[in-house]
């Protein structure tokens, strides 16, 4: 196998099967700002991409696509289950996200979690050259840059965490506490969204281990008696805003969204959530308050409609399943109550859309809801204001995501606090267009500047930056 001088190292690889596709239509490119943001450097450097290729018990030998190498990592179905499903997202998810549903800690999940981690590693270890740069991503991967470094001392490992790192008052509860550190300390970057969460876990890393922080990184102490520097800083990623931008202008898709509109009854205004059906997202949250003000006579359904897409997630773990099941009946009780023939309080849909579709959702609201209760960025956020060119249309956004720290001029809200909700609900919806235009035209500027681009470059500059310092 030719080996790299970039890797990338993520759960999923960057593409899907396409049906029984074989030869070059075997994989589609998944979509997703990662592959894009990455795929200059990707090109540039030879790179390869160290993931999972999706489905249980697949081998795979390494292939060519779009000019990168990738490198499937196989699990089996009792991996999915234990390492993917349980310790990723029923363990460190509800975890990270401040408890908002309660964690699991299953020592058999964690068994699997090491092992499967240690696979990831050593597919790295053997995709990289020498002295190469290996990217690791995310929460489900927080061994490998100490596992790889054990063995291939001689990269450069980056290490980026997409969602919150929580307060050690809760970390603390982890079982695994220390290990997980000790292999997230294993880079020589760790990246993360806010500032807050490289404050949480450079506070976790002190608490557990008396490690000296310093404006530098954080000194680890070598087995050789040295110290290394691991750097711990917010590098909030973004979105490929360029490409919004285009889609937002195409005649085709600004057709689709005044069909939309029309096909709603040509309401006066469309409030909208684009969401994952996930716990963290505050859908529940948003219903309550939307339902209240349609209760209280504030908001009338002749004139309002909220659009929620909440596309299907993880639909094997437990407390999905039953997330799904409140949000139906929620929605469903909202409309059995206020619903008239041509009108629908709520149209609610489980589905997945492609981005064209996505596009024209976004062009067609008025408001945007993003109530989420904990998000490591959220990236709908960002998306609807790239797409906003006219610079019309109101972000209601939950100071619990990460994009709050960025686009200060939204409406900021507590989900928590469901009247504070309601008003900010009426506040977007009556907000005067001069009001509109110059909160969205600052967002705007913020998106346009600090696109995905600029999040992948500013974090390979440090990490340069940080090897350089080392040597
Ligand atoms: C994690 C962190 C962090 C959603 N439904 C459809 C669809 N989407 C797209 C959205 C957006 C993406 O999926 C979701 O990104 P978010 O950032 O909103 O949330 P998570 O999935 O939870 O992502 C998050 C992110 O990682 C990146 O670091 O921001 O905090 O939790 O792009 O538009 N896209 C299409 N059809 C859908 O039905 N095409």
């Amino acid at each position: 196998m030719s080996k790299a001088e970039f890797v990338v190292v993520a759960n999923r690889l960057p593409v899907d099967r396409s049906g029984d596709g074989e030869g070059d239509d075997a994989w589609r490119r998944s979509p997703g700002g990662l592959v894009t943001a990455l795929e200059p450097v990707m090109q540039s450097e030879d790179g390869a991409w160290v993931g999972w290729a999706g489905g249980a018990d697949l081998t795979l030998d390494p292939f060519e696509f779009d000019g990168m190498l990738l490198v499937p990592v196989p699990l089996s179905a009792d991996e999915v289950e234990l390492y993917y499903e349980g310790m990723s997202n029923d363990t460190f998810w509800p975890l990270y996200h401040d408890v908002i549903s309660e964690p699991r800690y299953r020592r058999v999940w964690w068994d699997a979690y090491v092992k499967v981690n240690r696979r990831f590693a050593e597919a790295a270890a053997g995709a990289a050259e020498q002295g190469a740069t290996v990217w690791v991503q995310d929460y489900q991967l927080q061994l490998v840059p100490a596992m790889l470094r054990e063995i291939r001392p001689d990269l450069t490992i980056g290490y980026f965490h997409h969602i919150p790192f929580p307060a050690y008052g809760l970390y603390s509860q982890l079982p695994w506490r220390r290990q997980v550190l000790e292999g997230l300390l294993g880079a020589d970057v760790v990246g993360f969204q806010r500032v807050a969460d490289a404050g949480n876990f450079a506070r976790a890393v002190r608490r557990v281990f008396h490690y000296q922080t310093k404006a530098t990184g954080i000194e680890v102490p070598q087995a050789d008696g040295t110290t290394r520097v691991a750097l711990a800083k917010a590098f909030p990623i973004s979105i490929d805003t360029a490409s919004y931008v285009e889609l937002a202008q195409r005649p085709d898709i600004r057709a689709r969204a005044a069909e939309i509109r029309e096909s709603l009854g040509n309401p006066r205004k469309i409030l909208l959530g684009v969401d994952r059906l996930d716990y963290t997202k505050g859908i529940q949250h948003r219903l309550k308050a939307f339902g209240e003000l349609l209760e209280d006579g504030r908001l009338a359904v002749e004139d309002v409609t909220l659009v929620q897409v909440a596309s299907p997630s993880r639909e094997r773990v437990a407390a999905y399943i039953q997330l799904r099941d409140e949000i139906e009946l929620k929605v469903g009780r909202i409309n059995g109550d206020y619903d008239t023939m041509g009108h629908t309080a709520i149209r609610y849909l489980h589905q997945g859309f492609p981005r064209e579709e996505m596009v024209a959702l976004f062009l067609a609201a008025d408001v945007m809801l993003v109530t989420a209760l904990r998000d490591g960025m959220n990236l709908v956020a960002k998306e609807y204001v790239a797409t906003r060119a006219d610079n019309r249309g109101v972000l209601v956004l939950s100071e619990f995501a990460g994009a709050a720290d960025e686009l200060a001029s939204a409406i900021r809200v507590n989900p928590h606090d469901i009247d504070g909700l309601k008003d900010a609900i009426m506040r977007a919806v009556e907000m005067p267009a001069g009001e509109q235009g110059r909160r969205m035209r600052a967002m705007r500027r913020k998106v346009i500047e600090n696109d995905v681009a600029a999040w992948s470059k500013s974090f390979l500059t440090a990490l340069r930056g940080a090897k350089k310092a080392s040597q």
